[in-house]
């Protein structure tokens, strides 16, 4: 097999911040007090931080010198109108809401949309969007292909929508009983896969017969862009640019979480085509988020996510970014370690099933993978499995397929050796996972329980 490679950066450096890994044993004692959750970690007692690609990316020296051009008037800040024809350009829809963040949006959208005894399909999950469609008394239906659930299928489109499962609920609830359809591109919690262009069109012409909305999660949308590009056919020629206008054109609006595709700390949008739906939301902004022409962000912030959203869409960037996650998943595949195949857009993820497979799930796989690897690395990922999964209503944990460890590349932050510290210990890790020992839940919070949840090892 060839050595693994990914093409150098697009970018050099201008400030460096200084990191430092603790001893093993100091590892081991942060990560008993941590109660064996990497949320709990202090930030100073990692040395890799691949938690999550969650507003970790560095900033240009565009986006930092656009800090300085912030205007921090109350109303009608220029940023926001720099961010307002931004969106529009790039992604085509006519009204935009600033938000503090993603869930900022979802909570927006979910309220405007749903009602008591809704039901919302969308391609697998996220935490915090099934939790507002649930605080608005929908119910989430799961509609993404099988292959979307299984680690090892090689389909390269993961995250397409199965028209069939979204047609029966369809039928069998009726499409008065549906507000809209939630589409996640990339599909953060099946290992980062796109959706392919073919089947939001089509997901696009069987919502409009039935009057339903397509609302898009575009969280990583420029990664997906870039996967079709590559992947599929008659979009090789395109720019990423033209590839996400199309794939926009197939919606009726988006929640944005700044964080990831945006290239920014915090921040985030709800755009839509509707004004009704956009005024209705600007109602609620003024609640949750701050004024329509802010929602929660500082004028800088704005400045900086309006530079973040042009230069994501520079082909150069986005395909060292992609190359660079796949080479981990590379170099973790030369060893044969259990990873979800093909490598996503964001992150490397695990099969803690098969890493573990001595563990039963209840026996948390994922989140003992986690605690394990940081003891063994200082490296900090993070759990996706049942832990995430939490409980259904009847009070019994939901089993998900997928019981995963997520390696999230933070954008332009780190080069190939700190990802080959990551992949050397991992392999080092896997030689001697029989030895193992699971976790038990020993604090647990009633709502998204894994950003608080305490453990204690089994014997
Ligand atoms: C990630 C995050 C951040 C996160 C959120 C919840 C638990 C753990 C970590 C956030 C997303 C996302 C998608 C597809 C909406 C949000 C919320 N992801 N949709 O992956 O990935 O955005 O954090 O800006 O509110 O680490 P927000």
């Amino acid at each position: 097999m060839s050595k693994p490679e990914y093409p150098p950066p697009p970018y050099r450096v201008k400030t460096v911040e200084m990191m430092e890994r603790k001893s093993r044993e100091e590892r081991q004692k942060a990560i008993k007090e941590a109660g064996y959750n990497t949320f709990l970690l202090d930030s100073e007692d990692v040395y890799i931080d691949l938690l999550t690609d969650s507003g970790t990316s560095a900033m240009s020296d565009e986006q930092w010198a656009g800090l300085m051009k912030g205007d921090e008037a109350y109303a009608g800040s220029d940023n926001w109108y720099n961010l307002e024809n931004t969106v529009q350009k790039l992604y085509g829809f006519d009204y935009v809401v600033p938000t503090h963040q993603g869930r900022g949006a979802e909570n927006l959208i979910s309220q405007v949309l749903i009602s008591e005894g809704d039901y919302v399909p969308g391609n697998m999950y996220f935490t915090t969007t099934r939790t507002h469609i649930e605080l608005n008394g929908g119910e989430f239906v799961d509609v993404i292909i099988d292959e979307g659930h299984n680690p090892q299928s090689s389909h390269e489109f993961k995250g397409n929508v199965d028209l069939e499962k979204y047609e029966e609920l369809i039928r069998n609830v009726g499409p008065e009983n549906i507000p809209y359809i939630n589409i996640g591109v990339t599909v953060n919690m099946a290992g980062g896969q796109p959706v392919s262009m073919n089947n939001l069109k089509k997901v696009s012409e069987l919502s409009r017969e039935n009057d339903i909305k397509v609302i898009y999660d575009a969280t990583r949308c420029v990664e997906n862009a870039y996967f079709i590009k590559e992947r599929e056919e008659g979009y090789e020629d395109k720019t990423i640019k033209e590839i996400l206008r199309e794939m926009m054109s197939y919606a009726d609006g988006c929640t944005m979480s700044g964080k990831k595709d945006c290239l920014v700390n915090i921040g985030g949008f709800l755009a839509v085509d509707d004004e009704d739906t956009y005024r209705e939301a600007t109602q609620l902004v003024v609640v949750y988020e701050g004024m329509s022409t802010y929602g929660g962000m500082a004028g800088r912030d704005m400045e900086a996510m309006a530079r973040g959203l042009r230069e994501a869409v520079n082909y150069d960037y986005v395909n060292h970014r992609v190359k660079q996650v796949e080479y981990l998943g590379e170099r973790l595949l030369e060893e044969d370690v259990p990873i979800i195949t093909p490598v996503g857009g964001h992150a490397v993820f695990l099969d803690a099933k098969k890493f573990l497979p001595h563990l039963q799930q209840d026996e948390l796989p994922a989140q003992t993978l986690a605690a394990e690897i940081y003891v063994e690395s200082g490296v900090r990922s993070m759990e996706r499995g049942i832990v995430s999964a939490g409980r259904a209503e009847d009070g019994s944990h939901n089993y998900p397929e997928l019981e995963t460890v997520r390696l999230t590349i933070p954008r332009r932050v780190y080069t190939r050796p700190h990802l080959d510290v990551a992949a050397d210990a991992i392999i080092d890790l896997y030689a001697e996972s029989e030895d193992i020992s699971g976790l038990k839940f020993v604090y647990e919070p009633p709502v998204l329980r894994f950003f608080t949840a305490r453990f204690e090892k089994l014997d």
